[in-house]
């Protein structure tokens, strides 16, 4: 089955645990803990050859896997391997439903989620402050996204149309698609593909199911058509000239008017008019190209007209690489009678040690009291003798 849109929870591999050993070195005893190694990260890899999302399973969690523990002897963990999902060009990625990235360059990759760090063992660890530390880091743990990803497809040229009007009887005169017809409303519930027959080019046309009045505001399959047109540079909007309800104006002026309210940058994109059944009903003038897909009248004259149309390079209408910055919530500090309660990654990070339990409170207070957390507490007027809360450590305010 035909997939497009899908969600998912990917996560970055956690770090691997630092270790805490020393060694003999000249007689002397010196820290020698590795560092745990880097998680893996999330990448997004642009796949030409994919032609939709149904290779993934649909609110499926993956992951990437976590870096190694750091071992004895200045050894490190090894790194944890990168998640790699495969998407088809021109799938986008949202996240709160914003718009984070939109992918079109085939084989390019997109780094999602960064690999979570190693934790340092406390050979890294040596500084001037604490040249003998009897401390590791545990690692950051991992990190999780909750994404859409909604794919549109590339095509040169999408027919669309009012249901019924001969959209999937078109594709299969023009291409090797198998397009299913029927004589009734909303055959087509998918995109159908295919390549233009007989020719040196390699054009590809796209089939959409129907559009009805409203499709713009999601009546029908509407929005889930219109989507598709982002990735086009050609429109043939396909007209039913016996429709009984809706005249060829009418039928013009609606699927128009459809496009640029979902987005009026398909404003843009070249279009023509095409008119179907004239083996029933021919259009009245010559302003339009009449064809018949039971008489295959015109339909030569409609190739000629495609390949003349595609001769020079036209435009897609978003190609530009796009990316916001996720908004992250490194902290978060809760005033209680005299406690505050400090929650988050950086608090999370920051008590992420182990070892010698002096030397780990040691340590986590020194963190504390140089990180932006004690310049806020102050701020929001701590006195001594308060209570901070890390986590599950607590212990009391000094200024
Ligand atoms: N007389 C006549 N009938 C046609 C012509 N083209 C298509 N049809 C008929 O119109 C009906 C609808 O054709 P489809 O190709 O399934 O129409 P569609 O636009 O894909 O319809 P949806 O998928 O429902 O949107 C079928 O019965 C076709 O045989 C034509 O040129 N002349
Ligand atoms: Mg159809």
């Amino acid at each position: 089955m035909f997939v497009d849109e899908i969600k998912l929870s990917v996560s970055s591999g956690a770090g691997g645990p630092g270790s805490v050993s020393f060694s003999n070195l000249n007689s002397k005893t010196k820290p020698s803990g590795g560092s745990g190694g880097d998680g893996g990260s999330v990448v997004l890899l642009v796949n030409k050859e994919l032609n939709d999302l149904s290779h993934i399973m649909s609110n499926s969690s993956l992951k990437a896997n976590n870096g190694g523990p750091g071992n004895k002897n200045f050894q490190n963990g090894t790194l944890g391997e990168d998640l790699i999902i495969e998407v088809p060009k021109g799938t986008q990625v949202f996240v709160d439903d914003e718009l984070y990235a939109d992918l079109h360059d085939n084989n390019s990759t997109y780094q999602l989620i960064e690999g979570s760090k190693g934790g340092r063992g406390n050979y890294d660890l040596i500084s001037k402050r604490n040249p003998n530390p009897q401390i590791c880091e545990q690692g950051v743990k991992r990190s999780t996204l909750e994404i859409k990803l909604i794919q549109s497809i590339y095509s040169d040229i999408s027919i669309i149309g009012l249901p019924n009007a001969g959209k999937s009887t078109l594709i299969q005169k023009l291409t090797n698609s198998k397009a299913k017809i029927g004589d009734y409303e909303f055959t087509t519930t998918s995109p159908n593909l295919g390549v233009l027959n007989n020719t040196d080019s390699s054009i590809t046309i796209c089939d959409l199911p129907g559009l009805i009045e409203g499709a713009s505001t999601g009546v029908g399959m509407g929005r889930k058509v219109l989507k598709h047109l982002r990735n086009t540079k050609y429109i043939i909007y396909l007209i039913d000239p016996t429709n009984e309800k809706y005249d060829i104006n009418l039928q013009i002026s609606m699927l128009e008017s459809e496009l640029i309210k979902y987005d009026e940058n398909y404003q843009s994109i070249d279009k023509t008019i095409v008119i179907n059944k004239s083996d029933k009903l021919k259009a009245p003038n010559d302003d339009y190209l009449n064809i018949s897909c039971i008489t295959d009248d015109g339909i030569q004259e409609l190739v000629n007209k495609i390949l003349y149309d595609l001769k020079s390079d036209l435009p897609l209408i978003y190609t530009e690489f796009h990316k916001i910055m996720l908004k992250k919530d490194d902290y978060n500090i809760e005033k209680l009678d005299d406690q505050f309660i400090c929650t988050g990654e950086m608090v999370t990070n920051m008590i992420n040690i182990s070892g010698n339990e002096d030397s780990v409170l040691n340590e986590i207070f020194i963190r504390f009291e140089n990180s932006i957390l004690s310049d806020e507490i102050k701020a929001m007027g701590a006195n001594d003798g308060d209570t901070i809360v890390l986590g599950n450590l607590e212990f009391e305010y000094k200024q």
